[in-house]
């Protein structure tokens, strides 16, 4: 696979960032955090936020970042090559940054697992690890791992919703004939609801779990929380005290967790960021 050797090839990510990107960086003052931890980016998809991620890497910086899986979707790009000049410019951005001093560890996911083979290698200031352990400011150790780890332990409950899919699909397929024959017998209308919301009530179900079952698996390792994505559900809560926390993902939620230099953990929802930073102009340019 060509684009992997393009960007594994050391020679190529010190000339690589020589180059210009296709979408120039924005010269603002950038908020800065002690840590940034991402994940589940997918570049090589269309479902990849590109151009708010570029907007989130252009507005913040941090003395580390943590790129925590997933970033690259070698599964989908295997099928079908997808590689736009905003996703280009992402790779650029993160190559850039650890050029200019800020310490980047990646932890490649299940979509890009092609870099797990060099794991304890360095490319271009990029260090590849298989997990990590960060310690925070107030003293914390925080395991991070992407979360297909735990996919073997979740199979039983990825079929729980699989079937409360397969479930909602025949009800909606059956609730048409039932409501055709209730309304031949004169019938009131027999409502979904229940079904969807029993689907909905599986998702839950599985989130929830895969939360325990990482947060029971860093318990049992003696440190204080876990980082993790895969799910695509951000989230910061304690599960029997471990601190839990999800930097979610740029393909549904477009979030990032981030460390402040006090060792504080927020989630950063880049959406509303940017809807935030765009009403203030309008707000600015009308005053
Ligand atoms: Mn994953």
């Amino acid at each position: 696979m060509t684009y992997i050797r393009k960007l594994a090839d050391v020679a190529d990510l010190a000339d690589f960032v020589h180059s210009r990107p296709a979408i120039p960086e924005r010269i603002v003052e950038r908020q800065r955090y002690r840590t940034v931890w991402i994940s589940d980016v997918h570049l090589g998809t269309r479902g990849c936020n590109a151009h708010l991620l570029i907007d989130f890497l252009d507005h913040v910086d941090s003395d580390t970042m943590y790129l925590v899986g997933d970033i690259i979707d070698g599964w989908r790009l295997k099928k079908k090559f997808y590689w736009p000049d905003a996703h280009n410019d992402i790779v650029w951005r993160i190559l850039k940054r650890a050029k200019r001093g800020t310490r980047i560890v990646y932890i490649p996911g299940n979509h890009d697992e092609m870099f797990r083979q060099f794991s304890g290698l360095h490319f271009g200031g990029v260090t590849i690890k298989r997990q990590a352990v960060h310690e925070t400011a107030d003293g914390r150790r925080l395991l991070v791992l992407h979360g297909d780890e735990f996919d073997a332990i979740m199979l039983s409950h990825r079929w729980l919703a699989y079937l409360g899919d397969a479930a909602y699909h025949f009800a909606m397929w059956a609730n048409s004939w039932v409501n055709a024959y209730r309304r031949r017998m004169g019938l009131p209308y027999w409502s979904l609801s229940k079904h969807a919301k029993h689907r909905v009530k599986k998702s839950v179900e599985f989130i929830s779990k895969f939360e325990e079952i990482v947060a029971h698996e860093a318990g049992a390792r003696g440190v204080d929380g876990v980082v993790a994505g895969h799910i695509h559900t951000a989230e910061i809560r304690e599960i029997a005290g471990v601190a839990y926390y999800n930097d979610g993902d740029w393909v549904e939620g477009c979030t990032a967790l981030v460390e402040h230099f006090d060792g504080r953990m927020e989630l950063l929802d880049w959406a509303a960021e940017v809807a935030a930073r765009e009403s203030a102009t309008v707000v600015a340019l009308a005053a």
